[in-house]
């Protein structure tokens, strides 16, 4: 019987803080500052709450478009200026924060040369284009490139 007991509080105290944990927070205003230099961010895992509101302010060296897949939001980037992207949060999961972007800054300005004299090293190496599904959302001729992850948890 006492044992019953015991394990019965146990239970009891468990579901408490488990529910505690998942509701007792009100949706909050999140502000992220973000640097992206040589197609890299200065974070790559960007964690909020659901129905949190959600600002980036994003500052670039490149010319492109920062585009949060899923919410399907974009922001145009340009060197020397900074974006914002607003939205809430009200969509669960994990989504893909991709840079598109029309001009390499690590590569030279020289074309390469079709298969002749091309030096190793200089071209098409690292710009890690992915492609899939990700094509579909898209018409225009970009590369493209993952910035970071965008996880929405559930409240
Ligand atoms: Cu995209």
């Amino acid at each position: 019987m006492d044992t019953i007991k015991k394990l019965a509080i146990v239970v009891i105290t468990l579901g408490a803080l488990l529910a505690g944990a998942c509701s007792s927070a009100e949706p909050e205003d999140r502000v992220f500052d973000l640097e992206i230099e040589a197609l890299t961010m200065s974070t790559d895992k960007i964690k909020v709450n659901q129905d949190d509101t959600v600002t980036f302010n994003i500052k670039s060296d490149v010319l492109g478009d920062l585009h949060l897949h899923g919410y399907n939001h974009h922001a145009e980037l340009e060197p020397g200026a900074t974006s914002k992207m607003n939205f809430v949060a009200d969509a669960t999961g994990n989504f893909v924060i991709m840079l598109h972007f029309f001009e390499d800054p690590r590569v030279g300005e020289e074309e390469p040369d079709e298969g002749m004299d091309m030096q190793e090293g200089e071209h098409d190496e690292g710009t890690d284009v992915q492609e899939g599904e990700h094509e579909a959302e898209h018409t225009e001729e970009a590369t493209e490139v993952q910035l970071a992850t965008l996880e929405v948890h559930p409240r």
